[in-house]
């Protein structure tokens, strides 16, 4: 069987390895690309039908917290973010990738690295398809700014990037952004902890949240009819899936550094990307925050370690078109 998705030229998969962790504090989830490579992910999408095509790696050498450029948590305009210089620079680097796949009609996955990654993925993305809807699966808001940031980190902050919010921030090293998402093209799955301006930000905005609450009201399936509604009100439109682990209820997903409780559990994560899968209009996924290194401090937590690799590998099948029946 050869995988078909509408807006793809070819049943090709190009893979973005991006171990980028300076998004965040924690060691470790810059290693989830080799590992989840390690462990099967390119004979699984082969199994799958698809052909893997061209697999590159964003040079992680200025990316640790002691890069050599010296660049210490940078404070701009008096509010917090950290690393944008670094950052900046991986994602312009993954957005040419990323674009250059869309451009060449292959399905693109990015595997992160922390949730930052996405600017660059989505962004480059959105160079070649500016109509792109993107469904972002998240514990969090992923929608702070410098100003509503409690901590300046910058993978929480990706959809204030790619909406085009950040832009009177005016950072340079993100001035390759160019296209932004608009209310119609974004919708929020699996939310359930936003900080307070943040949450006020996302309001003013308009932005189309279904946070647990709705999970718990409406199920998975009347979430994602919703959420298809709101992507494909004017007609279809290439799909982008960004997968951050820390959607998955901690229980099935504990290797991950902000762990919220209350996630989406083990049929409800996979029923996202078999719905995605299913539109037929799948393009591309990110697969983000899975730390591998959480799982090794503590021997004991080992087994931590190889559930949440293999969820995260399970869930790219389902979105590469694997299913139960
Ligand atoms: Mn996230």
């Amino acid at each position: 069987m050869t995988p078909h998705q509408q807006y793809l030229k070819k049943p090709t998969l190009n893979l973005i390895q991006a171990p980028v962790a300076l998004g965040q504090t924690l060691e470790g989830v810059d290693e989830a690309p080799s590992i989840l490579l390690q462990n099967g992910l390119l004979d699984q999408i082969r199994s799958l039908g698809w052909t893997i095509g061209k697999s590159s790696e964003v040079d992680p050498h200025d990316l640790k917290w002691n890069s050599p450029k010296g660049s210490l948590p940078a404070h701009q305009h008096g509010h917090k973010i950290k690393f944008p210089n670094e950052l900046g620079d991986a994602c312009r680097e993954i957005a040419e990738l990323s674009s250059e796949s869309h451009r060449e009609g292959a399905f693109t996955l990015t595997l992160g690295g922390d949730h930052s990654i996405a600017i660059g993925s989505i962004g480059g993305a959105l160079l070649e398809r500016p109509d792109l809807g993107v469904i972002w699966v998240d514990a969090h808001g992923d929608f702070n700014t410098p100003e509503t940031s409690p901590s300046g980190n910058i993978h929480g902050m990706p959809l204030s990037f790619l909406t085009g919010i950040m832009q009177r921030y005016q950072i340079k090293s993100f001035d390759w952004l160019k296209n932004f998402l608009t209310r119609d093209q974004l919708v929020l799955v699996g939310i359930r902890s936003i900080d307070p301006e943040e949450r006020t930000l996302m309001k003013s905005w308009g932005v189309n949240v279904f946070s647990m609450t709705e999970v718990d009201r409406f199920g998975i399936g009347g979430v994602m009819d919703r959420a298809f509604e709101i992507l494909f009100k004017n007609g279809k439109r290439p799909i982008h899936l960004s997968y951050d682990i820390d959607s998955v209820d901690p229980h099935f997903a504990p290797s991950t550094g902000t762990r919220v409780r209350g996630g989406l559990n083990y049929r409800e994560a996979h029923y996202i990307a078999e719905s995605a899968s299913e539109t037929g209009a799948l393009v591309s996924m990110d697969l983000v925050e899975i730390n591998p290194r959480l799982g090794y401090v503590d021997p004991a937590l080992r087994g931590d370690t190889n559930v949440t690799v293999e969820i995260g590998l399970e869930l790219v099948g389902s979105a590469l078109g694997k299913r139960i029946y």
